[in-house]
């Protein structure tokens, strides 16, 4: 038998365990092990039933998510065929599931006819989260086991249970007692089975997946989830496939869920969404750095500054169990922070998120303080104060007397400069940047900023406390506006400009959000605050110096109080969270326009869409040319994770490489030509784009 799966003979059953590191994911080369044990267990009289395990414990995390594009998806034996096959065998097959069964691992152990999970055990069918739909008889079989409307909902959230609730779907008929007694009671499983003569394939629990459905429920399901898919295509195709399990027999919805899945495979949307999955792996990989490096120990962390920021920040920790203190400069600045914290968890109870003693015990690990002198012991102090360089430089200074040796010393700065920061203090190498995006206790993403001097240990340690405290990190290099908010100017300043030549906030947002984006610029403004925004382009004037016309906008609002949300009056007016548009804005713009020569015209959406993400696109292409950013992926993920650009497009890198440098590049050369004195002086290609077009390179790598 291949060292990919071990078979044990015990006493009238068959073990077969798949050992596929790390993942037992189900490549060709595993699928083959599987199917050939399978075939030698049912061939063999001694075998009366027969158990499917992960050898070391892990069950499946399914199909091999890289031979996705490639002909190894379906190469012989093809899943869906082995599972067809494996739910054929004339006797009793019990899937043993440790850890994950998640995709195909899921399928594989649907296709058995009984199954027994540990109790931690996590399961999901998390193939949408990849454009795709289940592939090898999910659709099928799931609807047969627990029900159509149970099965969708479960399909298209793409989201793990936990195998209490897997039971009560009645997807696991058992869980184990422990992790370690899942083997034992899978072999006492399957001798109560043979005792009983239980037949290999238990009766349906659902023959009829829609039973007791109205007939136009999925007309109905469709209606009321398909706005929140957006232009996305997989739930779609999930919709057709659990439809057929409700209307054919099960042979026939193999063969349309087969067609569905290959159309979803073929899909940009799926390749784009494979493209981050594996994007956000790579991510935590530092080059240069070994992966084993020894971290620094993170078992206490401070945060200074109570505010939004810092006490999300503490949040974070909190949720994850790690004590965190907090320091404010006044007992009153304390009290409003540690208030906002126990609204924001209690919010979270009302919501369901949360239950009432897990606000206490988080609330337990916060330990309000106004003396630096209880930093002492921390091991990673994060400031959140003011978004000043000297506020943070003198608050460092502070650090510096009180921290331990080895704390990590932390910086929370949206854009400032990190090694001037880090400049303040004898011990440089122990800072970093934490660039925590607001609402901090919500975003996954983190920019991980790092300094000339940051040592690889820190480097190393922060990104391993981020992934603990459930963020998604991402290295930044030291610029202004680390790798998101450089990206956002140059992006958000084309949005600008357009409603000076002649477009409206609403018709650049809507260009925007049709293409999937959670906000466009104007909206997110808003929300974000326009004051802030004018802080930040405030205190890197130089940037833009040469020419402010398309500050004068943003300019002219802040000057008028006109802050957004928070003033009910921004880019646009708000009647509570109804947004409209806003004459006066319009009026506003038409002045500056007619005060800075600039010529206004109806602009169409095109001309918006292309804009605004070529500079996007050409702005993270020098990025990662000045070797701000380390890969492409890491600028997509910036982006999806940041503020809101679609998954299922990828990312702006892969979104260029989807529409092609050339016509990037042809795209910023034209608008350079058209746009006069505008146009000559901001739409000049990143050299590394000019260099990769005219090598007839097709992805964006620096060279
Ligand atoms: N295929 C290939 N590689 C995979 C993989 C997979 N399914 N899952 C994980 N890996 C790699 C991953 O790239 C990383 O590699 C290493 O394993 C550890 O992963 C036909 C069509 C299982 C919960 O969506 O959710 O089945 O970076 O860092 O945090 O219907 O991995 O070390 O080189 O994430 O402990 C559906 C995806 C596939 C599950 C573990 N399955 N995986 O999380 O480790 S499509 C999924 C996960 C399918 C069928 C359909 C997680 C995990 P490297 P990791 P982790």
């Amino acid at each position: 038998m291949s060292e990919l799966i071990h078979y044990r003979l015990e006493e009238g059953l068959a073990l077969i365990g798949l050992d596929r590191v790390p993942v037992n994911a189900l490549d060709q080369s595993l699928r083959a092990g599987l199917s050939n044990a399978c075939e030698r267990a049912a061939a063999d009289p001694r075998v009366q039933a027969i158990i499917i395990h992960g050898a070391r414990g892990l069950f499946s995390a399914g199909s091999d998510i890289g031979e996705f594009g490639t002909g190894a998806s379906f190469a012989e034996p093809d899943l869906p065929r082995t599972l067809v096959r494996l739910a054929g065998i004339h006797k009793p097959l019990i899937a043993a599931l440790g850890k994950v069964a998640l995709g195909g691992g899921l399928e594989l152990a649907l296709a058995c006819g009984y199954r027994i999970g540990e109790p931690n055990l996590r399961v999901g069918l998390s193939e949408i989260n990849l454009g795709l739909l289940p592939g090898a008889g999910g659709t099928q079989r799931l609807p047969r086991l627990i029900g159509a409307e149970s099965a969708l909902n479960l399909i298209l959230s793409g989201k793990q249970i936990d195998a209490e609730n897997a039971r009560l779907l009645g997807i696991l008929d058992r869980v184990s007692t422990s992790p370690e007694r899942l083997l034992d009671e899978a072999r006492e499983y399957a001798y109560e089975l043979i005792a009983c003569r239980a037949p290999a394939q238990p009766a349906e629990a659902w023959p009829e997946p829609a039973d007791g459905l109205p007939d136009d429920f999925l007309v109905r399901y469709r209606a009321e989830h398909e706005p929140s898919w957006k232009s996305r295509l997989a739930p779609r195709l999930v919709l057709s496939a659990v439809e057929a399990a409700c209307l054919l027999p099960l042979d026939e919805g193999l063969l349309k869920e087969l067609a569905l899945f290959k159309q979803a495979e073929s899909s940009r949307q799926s390749k784009a969404l494979r493209h981050v999955f594996f994007a956000e792996r790579e991510a935590a990989r530092i080059p240069g750095v070994r992966d084993d490096l020894p971290l620094r120990s993170i078992t206490r962390v401070a945060v200074i500054g109570a505010g939004t920021m810092g006490g999300g920040i503490a949040m974070c920790f909190a949720n994850a169990g790690i004590p965190v203190a907090l320091l404010e400069r006044d007992g009153k600045a304390l009290d409003r922070g540690l208030t906002m914290i126990r609204d924001n968890y209690e919010s979270s109870v009302r919501r369901g998120r949360l239950l009432p003693d897990q606000v206490e015990s988080r609330m337990d690990l916060i330990f309000g303080t106004l003396d630096y002198a209880d930093l002492s012991d921390a091991d990673l102090v994060i400031e959140a104060v003011f978004e000043k360089l000297e506020v943070k430089q003198q608050v460092f200074l502070t650090l510096e007397k009180v921290c331990k040796p080895g704390a990590i010393l932390a910086t929370n700065t949206s854009s400032l400069d990190v090694d001037a920061i880090a400049a303040t203090v004898a011990r440089p190498h122990d800072v970093v940047g934490l660039h925590f995006f607001s609402p901090a206790n919500a975003m996954r993403l983190l920019e991980v900023v790092r300094g000339k001097a940051t040592a690889p240990d820190v480097l190393a340690t922060t990104l391993d406390i981020a992934r603990r405290i459930g963020k998604l990190p991402v290295i930044s290099g030291v610029c202004f506006g680390f790798i998101g908010n450089r990206m956002l100017e140059p992006y958000a300043r084309e949005a600008h400009r357009l409603v000076l030549e002649g477009a409206t906030p609403a018709q650049v947002d809507r260009v925007l959000t049709d293409l999937d984006l959670n906000m466009g610029v104007f909206s997110m403004l808003d929300l974000a605050g326009i004051d802030v925004n004018f802080l930040v382009r405030d205190s890197n004037r130089t940037a833009s110096a040469h020419d402010e016309s398309y500050c004068r906008l943003g300019d002219e609002l802040y000057a008028m109080g006109r802050y957004g949300q928070k003033t009910g009056r921004g880019f646009y007016l708000y009647e509570g969270r109804n947004r409209r548009d806003d004459a006066e804005v319009i009026a506003l713009a038409e002045r500056l326009a007619d005060e800075l020569q600039i010529s206004r015209r109806p602009i169409d959406d095109q001309e918006i869409l292309e804009r605004c993400l070529f500079m996007l696109i050409n702005e993270g292409i020098q990025l990662l040319d000045e070797g701000i950013a380390l890969r492409t992926g890491d600028i997509d993920l910036v982006w999806i994770n940041g503020y809101g650009f679609p998954a299922h497009l990828g990312g702006p890198m892969h979104y260029a490489e989807q529409l092609g440098l050339g016509t990037v590049l042809a795209g910023l050369q034209r608008y350079r030509n058209a746009l006069g004195k505008y146009g000559e002086m901001w739409f000049k290609p990143a050299p590394l784009l000019e260099r990769l077009v005219a090598a007839g390179r097709k992805r964006i790598e620096r060279f």
